[in-house]
């Protein structure tokens, strides 16, 4: 596996290639701007929906899987952003449905739902398109985070920094700027689900920091009915993640306005 993983960087174009292309990307989107406006239109959080074909813990979700037609339908049934899973390893992703996606049209901004870990992904990830990136906080020590936040910040585009406990909320509520939280209900090591989880995270004192500092916090993984979707509005969120709730509806638009 590491041999796959050096093989992958031996590949990598040259940033000088990247940055070419950066060029004749189509203009970032405000991820962020659309969540909010979604939240301040329907008083409801707004929806992250999800582009996932399978996952390492239940397989393929969806025998007649196609990207550019779910994400479609989820915009056209009210969804404020979508996340697109590119990572092919775990999930079946893959850039090329992100660059699709971009390219047919979709004006929701785009999450690239990838495990980021250094720059070149970043830059990388905006040529395919991407609006917004992922962070995880359980994999990227503090330094990398306030670098990697910073290039965002530099290419215009979001980042969604992930936690899923106390201990990682608190490194991430320690860190400048950072306006973005993500709260995984799913444990990665166990992939149990607990919606309880985002509602722990945003008790008390960081509840108050975060709603002093406006951070918009998005309540993700397992949510599958409109009862999991006001148990997290309850305690908190302005924005909720859903992949596999959605895409396992014969019309996974419609579960939306449903
Ligand atoms: C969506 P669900 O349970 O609705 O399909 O979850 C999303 O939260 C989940 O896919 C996810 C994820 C991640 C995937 C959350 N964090 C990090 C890959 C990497």
């Amino acid at each position: 596996d590491k041999d796959v993983e050096v093989q992958q960087i031996k590949e990598r174009k040259p940033l000088s290639v990247l940055k070419k292309a950066l060029e004749e990307a189509p203009p970032v989107r405000d991820f962020i701007g659309a969540l909010k406006a979604s939240y301040n239109r329907t008083g409801m959080p707004a929806l992250i929906a999800e582009v996932k074909k399978a996952s390492p813990s239940k397989g393929v979700l969806r025998e007649d899987f196609d990207p550019v037609h779910i994400a479609k339908a989820y915009e056209k049934n009210g969804a404020a952003c979508l996340s697109v899973l590119t990572d092919e390893k775990y999930f079946q992703g893959s850039f090329e449905n992100l660059e699709a996606i971009r390219k047919a049209g979709v004006k929701c901004p785009l999450l690239c739902k990838e495990f980021i870990i250094d720059a070149w992904q970043i830059y990388y990830a905006r040529c395919k398109g991407a609006d917004a990136i992922l962070l995880i906080a359980a994999v990227l020590p503090d330094l990398d985070i306030k670098y990697l936040t910073k290039i965002c910040g530099m290419l215009g585009l979001a980042a969604l920094v992930e936690v899923h406990d106390e201990r990682e909320m608190d490194r991430v509520l320690g860190i400048d700027g950072i306006q973005l939280i993500g709260i995984n209900n799913r444990n990665l090591e166990t992939f149990e689900v607990d919606i309880s989880n985002t509602k722990r995270l945003l008790e008390g004192e960081r509840g108050g920091i975060i709603a002093e500092r406006d951070i918009i916090v998005v309540g993700e993984s397992g949510l599958f009915t409109p009862e999991d979707v006001s148990y997290v509005q309850n305690a908190g969120v302005k924005a909720v993640l859903v992949g596999e709730s959605l895409i396992k509806q014969e019309d996974p638009g419609k579960a939306i306005a449903g």
